[in-house]
């Protein structure tokens, strides 16, 4: 028993490590900690909630049956609007910000998220995930507002990520280090399973959807046939996987090493963007990474550093591996 440590411990004791703390961020843990555990009881009856469903429409408790990416936002909201540590929120499904009602308390820090990652995968049994990020306010008093919320991800508090696979594990950092804790469904306990993650410097596998490839830029087909050349003084061909479920491609990547990338693509070249969002895809992850020694890029620039000027915005993603996404930067920058 002496060497089980649940989230809630964790988080005390990080807690502890931090002299002027409230308590007010450790109740956003926990309450992130259960959110994660019900979404995914959720998520691992998906594959019933037709059977049970009378008419597809209707399931045994009389209730609607809802599609899974809105109930885990109903989920979410309903767990976080009156936390009393919120001002205000985001969510990747709504397509402006989420205020908390007149009757509730309102508290001093942000929640930007992603309910449900990757839910087309849901039908496949494909792994999914929630996304998260926490900012301090920066308005003062009363509820809080859009620009509470677009800021730069170098000032996120929490980031972190739920994935619903083979087993449900809840990653996340405080800006110290990056903890992985693995749902034991039998006590309905998070336990800490990876201990301090860090990326390798380099890895060997990419992770892209080729499927793009003729609208890709330059740089990006250039860099992706440099990693399937035969190079043994460097380690190459690189391996690909692709899940083409965010979270999962993400996990992979950190625990093993590697790049995953969502690159720009041209299929608009008048309006060239990414597919992933700055504010509940690319920031939250690109601090995860950080502070498991790796790096994120938008194939410029850092993507902690952009300053987002609209909710939705979109960035092209490169992030794993620190000395891989430099690399990609480079082919990027050099050939566009
Ligand atoms: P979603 O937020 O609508 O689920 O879309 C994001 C998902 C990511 O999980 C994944 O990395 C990407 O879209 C896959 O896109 P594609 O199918 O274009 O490769
Ligand atoms: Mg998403």
């Amino acid at each position: 028993m002496a060497g089980i440590v649940t989230i809630e411990r964790h988080i005390v004791e990080q807690e502890r490590k931090n002299p002027g703390a409230t308590g007010e961020l450790s109740d956003l843990l926990y309450q992130i900690a259960l959110v994660a555990k019900i979404i995914s009881r959720s998520v691992r009856r998906a594959g019933l909630l037709n059977i049970l469903g009378t008419t597809g429409e209707i399931n045994v408790q009389d209730e609607e049956v809802m599609k899974l990416d809105e109930l885990a936002l109903q989920t979410m909201i309903n767990a976080f609007d009156h936390s009393g540590a919120l001002c205000v929120m985001a969510s990747e499904e709504t397509p402006d910000i989420i205020p908390i009602p007149s009757e509730f308390e309102v508290g001093k820090y942000t929640l930007a998220f992603d309910p449900l990652d990757g839910s087309s995968n849901v039908d496949a049994n494909v792994n999914v995930g929630t996304i998260f990020s926490v900012h301090r306010r920066v308005s003062r008093g009363g509820r809080g507002t859009k620009n509470d919320l677009l800021q730069v991800g170098r000032k996120q508090v929490v980031a972190g990520y739920v994935m619903y696979g083979s087993s449900t594990m809840l990653v996340y950092t405080t800006g110290q280090g990056v903890y992985g804790f693995t749902l034991d469904a039998t006590v309905g306990e998070f336990l800490l399973s990876h201990e301090n993650i860090r990326i390798p410097p380099k890895g060997k596998t990419y992770s892209i959807n080729t499927g793009n490839r003729r609208y890709w830029t330059e740089g990006i087909k250039k860099y992706i046939d440099y990693l399937e050349e035969e190079d043994k003084s460097t380690d190459r061909p690189y391996t690909m996987r692709y899940i083409g479920s965010l979270v999962a491609d993400f996990h992979r990547t950190i625990l093993y090493g590697g790049v995953f990338m969502y690159p720009k693509d041209m299929k608009n070249p008048k309006k060239p963007s990414g597919k992933l969002r700055l504010l509940y895809e690319a920031s939250p992850l690109a601090m995860v990474a950080e502070q498991a020694g790796g790096r994120a890029s938008d194939g410029e620039m850092n993507i902690l550093d952009i300053i987002p000027n609209d909710l939705h915005q979109r960035v092209p993603l490169f992030i794993g591996s620190k000395e891989d996404v430099d690399q990609a930067e480079e082919f990027l920058k050099k050939y566009g």
